[in-house]
């Protein structure tokens, strides 16, 4: 369907067996049980058989992070209690004078919480458009640590060449690279096979996918990261709770299906808007107009639902007409869910971003954002066309 490279055929396998096997419970249950003991008894002091205290360990989120793990191709992985919680986490590795590479386009809070919060704590951030990986070179220090990219960026749908910039964290060494996959899921991007150190998910987007659950995950091959991160995921506190690792552990399962629909009804969606006239430009990765189009078809095996679109006029008051007239779409925050959502990131999710970060970055009131969801192809297209035509003047 796409020219992107070929996916893996075991990938639905693993999502589906992967960390679930019945043995493991006494009852041999198909389906894993929510287990929400917060302790479990020891034989002797410090004697126990596998978990101790809910925060240290859990077996419903044992079983959804080996699972979770297999999807990126990972040796390890770790749960939290939100996208932001795992984004903490990670930066607890640094110490105060650590220096931090950060995308220029990142999700609204991600970018706040490097900015207001990080700096602080006496650590330098510098952001880039790691677009072209010789600013990222360019921006390395002694004393830098960690890159953090996204890709696609959020909201303008940048690429990051994952490989290119891994080499050269790799060459600079002492410092890891974090990608955040949120945007693609495991199913269409694995940062882990292109050289990153660590892939960050927030859960609450395709991995859970129907919008009911906040959660962050992490993924690494590197042992040494992955103690880091374990030994701060028990000595900060911020984990998920069974129930929803119970109902991600359950929503991995359809996760290849889910990310063909979207991918289907993202790029029906970017084609129809690109040719309409009230449309001014249209930013998805499958459309040969993107300036990266031939890296996605390098590094990815697909695209998602997401795709972000200038309307004409590039006016807050069209824009908000706009979402009224919408009967498909919701107008609000997140994506990623089975129902289509859309928003206006220079009054929402990017907000908290400077007007001079946004202005460079094009993130402007007529710059809306769309995670196409799993309806009927052309019930969304219909959607679209129905309210442009009501509010756009050609
Ligand atoms: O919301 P939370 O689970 O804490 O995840 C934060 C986060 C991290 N990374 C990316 C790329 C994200 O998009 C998000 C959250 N984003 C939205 C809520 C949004 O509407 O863009």
């Amino acid at each position: 369907m796409t020219d992107c490279m070929e996916n893996d055929p075991t990938f639905a396998t693993r999502a589906i067996h992967v960390g679930n096997d019945p043995e493991q419970w006494n009852h041999l249950a198909v389906v894993p049980p929510i287990s929400m003991a917060t302790t479990f008894k020891q034989h002797a002091p410090a004697e126990f058989k596998h978990y101790e205290y809910g925060r240290s360990g859990n077996p419903t989120r044992s079983c959804l992070e080996k699972c979770l793990a297999s999807t990126e191709n990972a040796k390890h992985g770790l749960t939290f209690a939100s996208g932001l919680a795992a984004t903490t986490t990670i930066t607890h590795i640094l110490s105060t004078g650590d220096h931090i590479i950060a995308m220029d386009d990142l999700y609204g809070g991600t970018n706040r919480y490097f900015r207001r919060v990080v700096s602080r704590l006496g650590i330098q951030i510098d952001f880039v458009d790691a677009t072209n990986p010789k600013n990222v070179a360019a921006a390395m220090k002694p004393n830098t640590k960690m890159v953090w990219s996204e890709t696609p960026t959020n909201p303008t749908m940048k690429l990051v060449d994952i490989a290119a910039v891994a080499s050269i964290v790799k060459e600079h060494g002492g410092a890891f690279l974090v990608v955040d996959n949120t945007f693609m899921s495991p199913y269409l991007q694995r940062p882990l096979d292109l050289g990153a150190d660590i892939v960050l998910h927030s859960v609450t987007k395709y991995v859970n996918g129907h919008s009911d659950v906040i959660m962050g995950a992490v993924c690494t091959n590197r042992d040494d990261l992955h103690d880091q991160l374990r030994f701060l995921q028990n000595s900060i506190g911020p984990v998920p709770s069974p129930f929803d690792c119970y109902l991600v552990n359950r929503s991995l399962k359809t996760l290849a299906l889910r990310m063909e629909q979207h991918m289907k009804n993202g790029l029906a969606v970017a084609k129809f808007l690109e040719k309409h006239p009230c449309v001014d430009k249209v930013i998805h990765p499958g459309l040969p107009s993107h300036p990266q189009h031939e890296l996605s078809k390098r590094q990815c095996f697909g695209y998602s639902g997401m795709l972000s679109f200038y309307l004409k006029g590039n006016d807050l008051e069209i824009s908000k007409k706009f979402f009224q007239q919408l009967k498909v779409f919701t107008l609000a925050e997140s994506l990623g869910g089975h129902e289509s959502l859309c928003e206006l990131p220079s009054v929402m999710t990017h907000a908290s971003v400077p007007k001079e970060m946004r202005e460079k970055l094009g993130i402007t009131d007529g710059l809306i954002r769309l995670s196409c969801g799993l309806e009927s192809t052309d019930d969304l297209i219909q959607d679209l066309d129905q309210a442009l035509k009501a509010v756009v003047q050609k």
